[in-house]
């Protein structure tokens, strides 16, 4: 069984959250021969969080209890009269809401206010931040953002869809309400981030820092099992995930390196729905794009609940995030809690291929 050296890859402390690339856990205790839960996994991974132990336990576990109940709902989305857009029409940035989106919402946010480790949630379909009365006495060091279905478009097609979620610890006095600078956090400072993938199976796959964990529901027995351990996405490899309808308007820098794809025959892979394309490179390798276009001038997909979540993950499991100007995605500043970014997000070497393409053929300093 292959063991994991505990090497330190530049974290400061054991108390320092995600600063940069750090060791993966070692998972020479967690068996290889059996199922192994989420719940387990979690609870024999405390070690490795930073924060007190049981925290985040109950955090990831609630997240996978809402994760199930909107599994339930996505799995049968064609029976049940859930299609459609929902009463209220758009949300905050302006797309058509789908009832599943407020169905997956609201399941999202009753497991996290009864978490008692959150003390605020940011979520896309929300304008503003949702303040959690604590639960007893307890104090809630946590606030959770997340992109509640993301790709929902593709739900009346019958396409995969996904959740994203980012934790971060509270800078705020925990007696107080929680701030809105405690969501504008750079990327760095998440705790831990992950996705679930509503697709052909439903997987859950999350990273404290310490690596990338895949765990796939069972619907038999209703759990998360631990099925693909210590995800690293590969070096290289010959795909590309990114709207080939925008190339005219995409800036020349992009449109070289698309050209270049073409001519070197590499695949096109898109899906519409971030968390599949990230998913499927995170697993075979490539690199995802979602530059500015002339409807998206600073991009489409969002920083807080999206892009930060997605490219610690990518970190983590030895890949690349940077926007169109070169800048790591995770060290962006937020200003606000709906703002969009560019991303290039994928294979080590197909980001610095990207990256050469744009210091050569952008127009604009970086
Ligand atoms: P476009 C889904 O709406 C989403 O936010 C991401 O999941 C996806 O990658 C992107 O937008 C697709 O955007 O403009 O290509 O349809």
């Amino acid at each position: 069984m292959a063991t994991t050296t505990n090497k330190n890859f530049g974290l400061k402390s054991e108390k320092t959250p995600y600063i940069g690339i750090s060791a993966p856990a070692d998972l020479s205790t967690i068996p290889t021969n059996r199922i192994v839960t989420l719940d387990e996994f979690i609870l024999r991974s405390e070690k490795d969080f930073v924060y007190a132990t049981g925290e985040l336990t109950g955090l990831l576990r609630d997240i996978g209890v809402a994760a199930k109940i909107i599994n339930r709902e996505v799995n049968k989305a064609g029976l049940v009269n859930i299609l459609g857009v929902a009463d209220s029409g758009e949300n905050q940035s302006g797309d058509t809401q789908q009832k599943l989106d407020v169905y997956a919402n609201e399941r999202l946010i009753e497991c996290l206010q009864n978490s008692g480790e959150v003390c605020a949630i940011a979520s896309e379909e929300n304008d503003d931040i949702i303040h959690v009365p604590p639960v007893g006495s307890k104090q809630s060091h946590y606030i959770v953002m997340f992109d509640p279905l993301d790709g929902s478009s593709n739900i009346d097609v019958n396409m995969s869809v996904g959740t994203i979620f980012a934790i971060y610890r509270r800078q705020s006095d925990p007696v107080g309400p929680a701030t809105k600078e405690d969501f504008l956090q750079s990327g760095t400072q998440q705790v831990a981030a992950g996705y679930v993938l509503y697709g052909t199976s439903t997987m859950l796959v999350y990273t404290t820092g310490r690596g990338v964990n895949g765990f796939t529901l069972d619907p038999s027995i209703g759990e998360f099992c631990l099925s693909h351990r210590n995800m690293r996405v590969p070096e290289n490899s010959q795909t590309y995930s990114v709207n080939q309808g925008y190339y005219s308007k995409f800036d020349l820098e992009m449109r070289r390196y698309i050209d270049h794809c073409s001519d070197q025959n590499y695949g096109l892979r898109y899906i519409g729905s971030m968390v599949s394309d990230v998913h499927r490179i995170l697993i075979q390798g490539g690199i995802f794009l979602y530059p500015s276009t002339r409807k998206y001038p600073k991009g489409k997909l969002r920083l807080l609940y999206e892009c930060n979540p997605l490219a610690m993950l990518m970190e983590q499991a030895g890949g690349k995030a940077l926007n169109t100007h070169l800048k790591r995605i995770l060290d962006l500043a937020p200003h606000d809690l709906h703002q969009r970014c560019t991303i290039a997000i994928g294979s080590p070497a197909m980001v610095d291929e990207l990256k050469n393409f744009i210091e050569r053929y952008s127009a604009l300093p970086l």
